[in-house]
């Protein structure tokens, strides 16, 4: 991984339901999230936020709302994101409502086709994201992502990058999901996708689930892209997010998770996404995302030792 860290604030709700998770980029940086990965020997470098619409509390048309808005964000994402990975940073998208990694995942489908390396994205959320205008029960975006990096969805969205679709749906790895619409549930099992939902988590541990997924992701020698939905965790330890839905990760099915993805050594670029501190206590939300970023990024309790893990 390459030391250089690339801080990315994304101040929007544009796609979400509430408003606030304009806030996240500066919660994130109140709980240090740049001192925290630069404790870990980390070069970091704050970008500062992009621009974007504000969010005008339309409601849908044609099942989907703020459209035209949301791709005149994603569009910001991509050109930032896009930059910072060919000048070989590590971007860090500091979110705002997870309708950005649209704009962030654009940027590393067209960094991975450049470089000839396959992409894969590991999802962890409560939600699996793959709502089209028809299936959506509210037309917000935030609930679209996954689709439309599938090719699925308003072609105003899947073709924001030049690659189509942005990833492969077998490339595609979720974790932590437990809210899927009715609508969306055909979607998800036609897809190809591959879920590990919290009952799956439940019968096979965090570990036998992150170990399939990392040796899969090993075997296609590819790119790792983490979107990190912060309403995947469970809401007693993280209530500022703007859908909180019970029987979410715990803390140490979280930190686990995050250690894994470290010690495989595959992770390009990540999406921190969701964070609402209006909805927050104290800002704990935005701190705990900080603590797990650090463990993303190889802090641990005691220096691994070998042949123990
Ligand atoms: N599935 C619902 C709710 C939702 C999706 N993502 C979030 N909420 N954060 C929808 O609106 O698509
Ligand atoms: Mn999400
Ligand atoms: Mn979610």
């Amino acid at each position: 991984m390459t030391k250089k860290i690339s801080l990315i604030g994304v101040p929007s709700d544009i796609s979400a339901s509430d408003r606030g998770a304009t806030m996240g980029p500066e919660a994130l940086r109140v709980a240090g999230m740049a001192t925290t990965l630069e404790k870990l020997g980390y070069e970091v470098v704050d970008t500062g936020n992009l621009y974007g619409p504000k969010t005008p509390n339309h409601p849908p048309e044609d099942g989907l709302r703020h459209l035209k808005e949301t791709v005149i964000w994603c569009q910001n994402v991509q050109d930032a994101v896009y930059t910072e990975l060919m000048e070989g940073h590590f971007p860090v998208m500091m979110g705002g409502d997870h309708g950005m990694s649209i704009g962030s995942i654009a940027a590393v489908s067209r960094y991975c086709a450049q470089k000839n390396i396959p992409l894969c994205v590991l999802w962890i959320d409560a939600h699996a994201d793959f709502n089209t205008p028809e299936t959506s029960p509210t037309g917000n975006i935030h609930g679209m992502p996954v689709a439309v990096m599938s090719g699925v969805g308003p072609v105003e969205l899947t073709g924001l990058s030049s690659v189509t679709p942005m990833v492969n749906p077998n490339n595609i790895y979720q974790v932590g999901i437990r809210s899927v619409d009715r609508a969306e549930k055909k979607l998800v099992t036609d897809s190809g996708i591959n879920v590990f939902d919290m009952r799956r988590i439940d019968e096979i541990g965090m570990r036998m689930t992150m170990h399939s997924i990392i040796e899969q992701v090993r075997d296609k020698n590819a790119h790792l892209h983490v979107s990190f939905d912060v309403d995947s965790l469970d809401p007693s330890i993280a209530p500022g997010v703007g859908t909180k839905i019970q029987g979410g990760l715990t803390y140490r099915e979280a930190q686990l998770c995050m250690e894994m993805v470290y010690d495989s050594g595959i992770m390009g670029s990540l999406d921190i996404a969701e964070i609402n501190p209006a909805l927050d206590h104290k800002n704990i939300t935005a701190e705990l995302a900080v603590d797990l970023a650090a463990s993303l990024f190889g802090n641990h309790i005691l220096p691994p030792t070998k042949g123990t893990r």
